[in-house]
């Protein structure tokens, strides 16, 4: 090996937010959840610009790519629309069997999971929390706690998002605060 053979990493993560040329960052307001929460009238009263998750995604190769692997860091903020948590809008992939794993890293949620049943249970997340979400399963996130949720993800590169299925028929079940503890309702 001589020094022409030694690179710096095409990608790194600090801060909890990856960086570099291949690092895709977006933002979720709550405009864009409009629909996905039960209290319409607490919604309402909310403003629409507020963020209330981002992303940063690495895709070192094309979208759809056979074989490769994408790695993501979300960061979720605390808050609730009544009294439903803050969540992502959540998805089933659109190559249906692809797999995922999903890591806390800072703050407490819960990922909430439903199969193509609709039947829907939850996993505690929390820093080193390790989820293996399986093929088939939608899977979305909900902030519990009362700072923001940091939880990392990697998923097969052409494993796609179905936001569609969701969209239309939400989860079967919500997850809620009553009297200050997470409740599948
Ligand atoms: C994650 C999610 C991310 C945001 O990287 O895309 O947490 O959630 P939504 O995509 O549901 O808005 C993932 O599951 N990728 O497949
Ligand atoms: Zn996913």
């Amino acid at each position: 090996m001589n020094g022409s053979d030694i690179f710096f990493p095409k990608a790194i993560f600090t801060n909890h937010s990856l960086s570099g040329e291949k690092v895709i960052k977006s933002t979720r307001i709550l405009a864009e959840l409009e629909g996905v929460f039960q209290d319409q009238k607490a919604f309402d009263l909310l403003d629409k610009q507020q963020v209330i998750y981002y992303v940063s995604s690495y895709m070192p190769v094309p979208e759809n790519t056979t074989g490769g692997l994408f790695m993501g860091i979300t960061t979720l903020y605390p808050g609730k629309v009544g009294n439903e948590y803050f969540m992502t809008k959540g998805h089933f992939h659109a190559t249906t069997d692809r797999a995922e794993f999903y890591w806390g890293v800072e703050g407490e949620g819960m990922l909430i999971l439903m199969d193509a049943e609709r039947n829907v249970w939850v996993e505690r997340m929390f820093p080193g929390s390790l989820h293996y979400i399986p093929g088939k399963i939608a899977h979305r996130v909900a902030n519990t706690g009362h700072q923001k949720l940091v939880f990392a993800a990697s998923w097969p590169s052409d494993a796609g998002h179905d936001y569609e299925t969701i969209a239309a028929n939400g989860f079967a079940r919500r997850l809620v605060d009553i009297n200050g503890i997470p409740t599948l309702s």
